[in-house]
């Protein structure tokens, strides 16, 4: 290579890097990964996405090298906002449903290895014994079913409105599909259930929702927010009752099949979940593939 055409190479990086773009693959590619600093950002260390985000490391070479932030769903809201307003790339551990993609334009990078799997639902799971020890709330939890459409709606309200008032709401414009669930079932009370859920909107608003449903029938519902580990642990161990919020096959796979054994699952209440790794559009890859490798 002659001096001359370096020099040209040179000039034509830094023009591609204050123009952000090239039609040289490799510089751009360099040129993402170090924008990314070849890190996904993530949330809480005991989700079931984060779990699987730790795993796709493994699965994707191109993912060899590259780093998974765990923090909370609040900083990776917090990032993915920042990055979107400085039109920066990002890309985040993401899943519907989620406000997340009524506020901004993103998509879910495919996922050729299926490493996330392919969607799940959201299941109703019980103790060992719930059935026969309280009939009524084990015959409401099973009749318990609504989409993910629906709770998208209570989820958006949530972000304006306390999560509770939102789901209020939603009950009492759905009064005639709550009654649905309480059909045949004899009233109760003020018999006591612990319902466990985990601390994300989409679990906030339908836990919100049973315990309404239950409430109205006369149960004294105590809602209690956990990691996902702990509420498989506690429906297994019968120091829960119940659970509206278990995402499966995938997200919480591996919890089910540790504790499985000990747990009803009583089938899904919600169809149609994903988890995806997700960039803002105006990133120029579509698959978790195009992420370029870090050497
Ligand atoms: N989520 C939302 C949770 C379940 C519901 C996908 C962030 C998780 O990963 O465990």
């Amino acid at each position: 290579m002659n001096i001359k055409a370096t020099g040209l190479i040179a000039v034509g990086t830094v023009a591609m890097i204050l123009s952000g773009c090239s039609d040289n693959e490799t510089t751009e590619d360099a040129n993402l990964g170090e924008q990314l600093e070849y890190t996904i950002t993530g949330i809480e260390p005991g989700a079931g996405i984060t779990g699987q985000a730790r795993e796709i490391l493994n699965t994707y070479d191109n993912l060899e090298g590259w780093e998974l932030q765990e923090s909370s769903t609040g900083g990776m809201m917090t990032e993915l906002d920042q990055a979107i307003q400085n039109e920066e790339p990002i890309v985040v551990t993401g899943w519907t449903p989620h406000w997340m993609f009524e506020r901004y334009d993103l998509k879910m990078l495919e996922d050729p290895e299926l490493a996330f799997g392919e969607g799940d639902d959201i299941h109703t799971i019980a103790r060992e014994g719930l059935e026969e020890d309280m009939p009524e709330a084990y015959a409401i939890l099973d009749a318990f079913e609504w989409s993910v459409e629906e709770m998208q709606v209570v989820i958006d309200e949530g972000q304006d409105i306390e999560m509770e008032e939102a789901a209020a709401d939603w009950v009492e414009e759905n009064q005639d599909q709550v009654d649905g669930w309480l059909e045949g079932v004899d009233p109760v009370d003020g018999q006591p259930i612990d319902i466990i859920s985990v601390p994300w909107d989409s679990e906030r608003a339908s836990s919100n929702v049973i315990r309404l449903a239950l409430e109205q029938h006369g149960f004294d519902v105590t809602v209690t927010n956990v990691d996902p580990s702990i509420l498989f642990q506690a429906v297994g161990n019968g120091e829960a009752d119940a659970s509206v919020a278990p995402w499966l096959p995938n997200t919480h796979g591996a919890f089910m099949d540790e504790y499985g054994e000990r747990i009803v699952d009583l089938g899904p209440n919600a169809e149609g979940t994903m988890n995806a790794l997700v960039v803002p559009t105006y990133m120029e890859i579509d698959s978790i593939e195009d992420l370029p490798a870090s050497e």
